[in-house]
């Protein structure tokens, strides 16, 4: 009898497994084993999965760090920042035939309100900027700076905002921040004052670089005016590079100067034109529709942001209230910078 009992099971056993198959109930065995590139592709999606992951962990790290409410509330003066207010009103933003250095995407010359509200006196220096890095510890990651260096742009090797590439003191504009460092920068600034900064939308920096004015430069056509209240291309520049192309003036420096070195425009604002290109938070448009008014909703998007102003490096047609340039998010230049704005 227990022989039968054994035999019952030995028979029974294959039996209940086709059985299990036919109804579905066992997964059915693969065709094929993965190819070795199938397995280095799923390994390889594991290891993105585990870096956005982390990412997003340290992301949301710094911003808890960021959100928690600063016990002292520094008054932003403390910070050596100084605001403006600027009044409310209506210009012709953009440029026309009537101006002969204009460049095409500054066509359309077009009505714009602006509402009141507040800017920089001076653009972002190197002291606060140092002074927001050893507080927070932040660290810029990614592409270092591209740089103006004998003669040629190019990615120099260990070029940061630090070292630019050229003797800079605390007094000077910061460069080499892309778009994100600078919003680092303002997110650490609202935490510490409990205020609420921002970047300038095109309209407002451009309506605040004309304080009234009408004419190419807020001093006036004449570019060679420019070295009372603008470091630009100029004499000393051609001096050290060999320029062709420069403002026939001299200004005294060849890379940047202290911010507030020149005469202001009528809003008591300096370095509106020259010293460093500045960011603001509007998204480029080649033809202005109405991205120019508005900051970009997503800070942290892709796609190209309006950059204003000119820097230290640029000739007589870049050097105007109208002129108009575009960077990606996170390029860094050893003439970019940028300035705070609030509403
Ligand atoms: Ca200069
Ligand atoms: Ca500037």
């Amino acid at each position: 009898m227990y022989r039968n009992i054994i035999r019952v099971f030995r028979l029974s056993i294959p039996a209940f497994c086709v059985g299990l198959l036919l109804a579905g109930s066992v997964p059915a065995l693969a065709d094929e084993p993965p190819t070795l590139q199938e397995l280095m592709d799923k390994r390889e999606q594991e290891r993105k999965a585990e870096r956005a992951k982390r990412e997003t962990e340290e992301q949301k790290r710094r911003q808890a760090k960021v959100n928690t409410p600063s016990p002292k509330g520094l008054n932003p003066a403390d910070l050596g920042i100084e605001m403006m207010r600027i009044p409310a009103g209506e210009f012709l933003m953009g440029s026309d035939g009537s101006d002969k250095e204009v460049f095409d995407n500054e066509k359309l010359k077009h009505k714009v309100t602006v509402r009141a509200f507040s800017l920089a006196k001076y653009e972002i220096t190197k002291g606060q900027y140092a002074a927001f890095v050893k507080d927070q510890g932040y660290y810029p990651s990614g592409q270092s700076c591209y740089s103006y260096k004998n003669g040629l742009w190019g990615y120099q090797p260990g070029a940061d905002w630090r070292k630019p590439g050229f003797p800079q003191d605390d007094s000077h504009p910061v460069v080499c921040v892309s778009l994100g460092d600078a919003l680092a920068y303002i997110d650490w600034l609202n935490h510490k004052t409990g205020q609420t900064f921002r970047l300038p939308t095109e309209a407002e920096w451009e309506y605040a670089a004309r304080a009234g004015t009408n004419a190419s430069r807020f001093w006036g056509d004449n570019p060679d005016a420019a070295c009372r209240y603008a470091n630009v291309a100029d004499l000393t520049a051609k001096q050290a590079f060999s320029w062709d192309s420069v403002f026939n003036c001299t200004d005294g420096f060849a890379y940047t100067a202290p911010v507030g070195s020149f005469q202001p425009n009528a809003f008591h604002l300096y370095d509106m034109l020259g010293n460093v290109w500045e960011w603001t938070c509007s998204a480029y448009q080649d033809k202005y529709g109405d991205d120019e008014k508005n900051c970009i909703s997503n800070n942290h998007a892709n796609g190209r942001r309006a950059v204003r102003g000119g820097a230290w490096y640029n000739i007589p047609q870049d050097v105007r209230s109208a002129n108009r340039s575009r960077l990606a998010p996170t390029l860094r230049l050893n003439n970019l910078g940028f300035r705070l704005a609030q509403d």
